[in-house]
């Protein structure tokens, strides 16, 4: 933890540490002997009350901790629970921004459809993809597994200028894939729709007309960025 003076650039930096290793608040022993000491919650309480902006808190504090994990975890040095708990510390601090950005509208990096694929069950992947991109500042339309086509193109209707991930776990489901993105393609020719998992490859991505593949969350941030760059 950075030696704290109660300057706003060290509640900052404090806040992202504690969304690294998942402490959320005073009450939860992570990392172990920690208990008591202030957490995400407590950290972004005391830069509100140091009237730092909330956009600040959140792109600073709270996302930039959660870049971090991100960035970890592509490079194999964090795995999925360090992931998961990082993400509900995260949570804890955005919870407390919630209310500040109630009457602004909260900063959206954009709106993100993501699904696994139709016959598809896994979601693992596909959440921690959610809780990444979200960390990034992405509005996340999550529309769950086993998604036909058409639930897709129906969830790009309600939100005509988001951006698509697509999931899929299985060889077998890669077909699957393929056909959401002509269902996508057919409605919506130029909508960005990247596509991941485990079977899935750029060459593979190329031959069904996806705009982009991303073998992990971090590089689906650094792809939307690319294909899809910020207003
Ligand atoms: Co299943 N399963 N499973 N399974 N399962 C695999 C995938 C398998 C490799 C296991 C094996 O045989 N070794 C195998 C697939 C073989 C193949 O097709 N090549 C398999 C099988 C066969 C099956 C069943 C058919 C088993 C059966 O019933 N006979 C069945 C299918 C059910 C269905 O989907 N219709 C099945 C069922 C299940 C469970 C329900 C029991 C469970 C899923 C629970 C859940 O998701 N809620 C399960 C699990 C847990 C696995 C394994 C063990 C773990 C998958 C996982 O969550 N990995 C898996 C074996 C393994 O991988 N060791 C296996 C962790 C997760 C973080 O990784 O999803 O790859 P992943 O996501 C990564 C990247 O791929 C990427 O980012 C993530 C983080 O790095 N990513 C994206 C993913 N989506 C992305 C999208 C993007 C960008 C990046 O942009 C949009």
């Amino acid at each position: 933890m950075t030696e704290t003076t109660d300057a706003p650039k060290d509640i900052l930096a404090n806040i992202a540490q504690c969304v690294q290793t998942g402490k959320a608040d005073a009450n939860m022993n992570i990392p172990m002997g920690s208990k008591g000491q202030p957490g995400v919650a407590e950290w972004v309480d005391q830069a509100i009350a140091k009237d730092v902006p909330p956009q600040t808190i959140l792109a600073e504090g709270l996302m930039a901790g959660l870049q971090v994990i991100g960035k970890k975890f592509a490079a194999n040095e964090v795995f999925i629970p360090e992931v998961l708990i990082a993400a509900r510390a995260m949570h804890a601090g955005m919870n407390k921004l919630k209310p500040l950005f109630a009457e602004q509208d909260m900063p959206s990096r954009g709106t993100f459809v993501m699904g696994t694929v139709q016959g598809d069950l896994h979601d693992i992947g596909k959440n921690l993809v959610c809780m990444l991109l979200e960390g990034a500042g992405w509005r996340i339309i999550d529309v769950g597994v086993d998604c036909a086509p058409e639930k897709l193109v129906a969830a790009i209707k309600e939100h005509p200028d988001c951006a698509v991930g697509l999931s899929a776990l299985l060889t077998t489901t890669m077909v699957a894939m393929g056909k959401a993105v002509s269902a996508i393609r057919e409605s919506f020719p130029d909508k960005t729709v990247i596509v991941g998992g485990a079977p899935v490859t750029e060459e593979f991505a190329k031959e069904i007309g996806a705009s982009g593949y991303a073998p992990d969350p971090s590089a689906a941030i650094d792809l939307l960025d690319r294909l899809q760059p910020a207003a």
